[in-house]
């Protein structure tokens, strides 16, 4: 700082200043003196404007000792400026130098799987376990392969009964059940095989309680020599007390029709979330889980297998279901809700 100012106001000035500056202990206060001093309404711009009304004599004296105050004031900031940085620095390193790394406690930031993803997991472990070989399969498929293949030809009534989302491009949909997978398994192998695939369906649908338009199946398929219905029910029933790992499950079965399966049956389990009758069951006291069946000839045709040698049976298990029923969940559209209060309980 350029000492002393001729001027006794200035000099005033330049020392409440240096007394505020030896006050500041951060960026913000410093902020606020340069604000005060130096900013276009501060208290220099103040003696600027006054010197506009002084005579030329008192301009010429004042005017260089104003200017060079103003300099004073700058380079004091400044230099306060870089001290605080330093100190800034200084204290920053020192405590990184305490900073206790096994202090740290990720525990409570775990997320979990989501249930279907547990189901999932669980389910191909018990097909694996008997033997089932576990597939992916496209959720955009085409016509031929989601519907004609396994004998739904165009126009056919069935067809009403998967409401489809069509594409824009040609001949694609996403697929409204597992089924599809049937086919890519049975052109790209040779029997006898065993294969299992769950995944995502489409159906423009409207939504309740148990039905979404987005919801998994878990598709069983297996060909052989000699295959029977008594097969079929024994896998489905293995396949459920293993899901649901008890011995005792309530289930009945009802003769269906299916394009793709000749004779076909559809497997329902008691409502485990009523005695007499809710929303989830339609007051009907079974929840309807999977279809099923033996592999229409047409199909296994469709498929590069001949029907004269080989049969097979598939099911068909509506798995977002099969979640609702394992973990007690009531409405279907939980599951894909993200609600947080929901998936912290899994
Ligand atoms: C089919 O999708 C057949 N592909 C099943 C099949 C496979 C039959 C192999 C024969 C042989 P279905 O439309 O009934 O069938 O659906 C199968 C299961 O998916 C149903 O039993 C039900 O549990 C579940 N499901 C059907 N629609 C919905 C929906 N909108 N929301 C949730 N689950 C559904």
């Amino acid at each position: 700082m350029t000492y002393p100012y001729t001027n006794e106001k200035l000099r005033i000035i330049a020392e409440q200043f240096l007394t505020r500056l030896k006050t500041c202990s951060d960026n913000k206060s410093l902020e606020a003196l340069d604000i005060e001093f130096l900013g276009r309404h501060g208290i220099i711009a103040k003696l600027m404007e006054e010197l506009k009304t002084l005579s030329l004599e008192e301009k010429r004296t004042l005017g260089p000792e104003i200017n060079l105050l103003k300099k004073d004031l700058q380079a004091s900031l400044l230099e306060k400026k870089s001290a605080l940085t330093q100190q800034e620095a200084a204290a920053h390193a020192e405590r990184q130098k305490l900073f206790d790394v096994t202090a740290y406690q990720p525990g409570e930031l775990f997320g979990s799987l989501h249930p279907a993803t547990h189901v999932v997991q669980e389910i191909e472990d018990v097909l694996m376990s008997m033997g089932f070989e576990i597939l992916d399969g496209p959720e955009i498929e085409t016509e031929e392969i989601n519907f004609e293949a396994l004998n739904i030809p165009k126009n056919h009534p069935a067809r009403d009964m998967q409401d489809t989302f069509w594409l824009t491009l040609p001949q694609l949909l996403l697929r409204t059940h597992t089924s599809s997978v049937e086919i890519h398994a049975m052109r790209s192998r040779q029997p006898p095989f065993a294969i299992a695939s769950a995944g995502r369906t489409y159906r423009h649908e409207a939504t309740d309680a148990c039905h979404d338009f987005v919801f998994m199946q878990c598709e069983g398929l297996l060909i052989d020599k000699k295959v029977s219905l008594s097969h079929l029910f024994a896998t489905t029933k293995l396949f459920l007390q293993g899901i649901f790992k008890k011995e005792q499950i309530e289930i009945r079965i009802r003769p269906s029709y299916f394009p793709f399966v000749e004779p076909g049956i559809e497997i329902d389990m008691s409502c485990p979330f009523c005695a007499k009758g809710c929303s989830v069951c339609k007051k009907s006291n079974w929840i309807e889980i999977c279809g099923a069946g033996m592999v229409h000839p047409h199909v296994l045709r469709a498929g590069g297998i001949n029907p004269e040698e080989y049969s097979g049976f598939a099911f068909g298990f509506g798995l977002t279901r099969l979640i609702m029923m394992k973990y007690g969940i009531n409405d279907i559209r939980y599951l894909h809700s993200n609600k947080l209060e929901f998936l912290k309980q899994f």
